[in-house]
């Protein structure tokens, strides 16, 4: 294995960019549920055993009454949340959203990869580039949904964010490390390689 391939396994194991994608990420049908419109699904395609996965996608608040995405389900996965990825210095964290994460009135909210994001727990199986995964959303008023999420690229999203972009590179399904898969095995190198932006 070259050096270079092997930076882009590398890479593409920490959830880094390796290039734009951003203009050819596929996302799923828009959905109206009362006054929210949820669009702009999809989700990041999972190493064999992987054991958790990311989903994103954008809620509109078109009403005048906030709201908060209080929970998430799918099939795929044991149990999934809500999370919020933030930077700590150099360190991506993630934490799960206990009060779920509001969606004020007239306002659009963006799940994305380095921010809020759902995350499958407990993957039954890998996402597969160009499967579609079902979530259902619940919300704290206007109820319950099921969204489309197309799964793309496992660094799906990733250098095409409206701003934020410090954030980009995030790949939630690669910072949860699980006892027994090392993110960045025999690569020093790649866990200080700059995030894009
Ligand atoms: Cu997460």
């Amino acid at each position: 294995m070259t050096f270079l391939r092997a930076l882009a396994v590398g890479f593409a194991l920490a959830g880094l960019p390796l290039a734009a994608t951003a203009d050819m990420l596929k996302t799923g049908a828009s959905v109206d549920l009362g006054p929210l419109v949820i669009s702009h699904g999809y989700a990041r395609a999972t190493l064999p055993h992987a054991p958790v996965g990311g989903g994103f996608f954008t809620v509109k608040n078109t009403g005048t009454a906030d709201d908060r995405l209080i929970g998430a389900a799918a099939e795929v996965a044991g149990h999934t949340e809500v999370h919020e990825m933030t930077m700590d210095g150099s360190v991506m964290k993630m934490r799960a959203l206990k009060d779920g994460l509001p969606i004020p009135a007239g306002q659009t909210v963006e799940l994305r990869p380095g921010g809020y994001h759902v995350m499958f727990m407990d993957l039954k199986a890998p996402l597969k580039e160009g499967d579609t995964v079902n979530v259902t959303l619940t919300f704290e008023k206007a109820g319950k949904v099921v969204v489309p999420l197309v799964v793309g690229a496992p660094n799906a999203g990733a250098g095409g964010g409206m701003g934020g972009m410090k954030m980009d590179g995030g790949g939630s399904g690669a910072v949860m490390p699980a006892p027994g898969m090392p993110l960045t095995p025999a690569l020093p190198d790649a866990a200080s390689a700059p995030v894009a932006g």
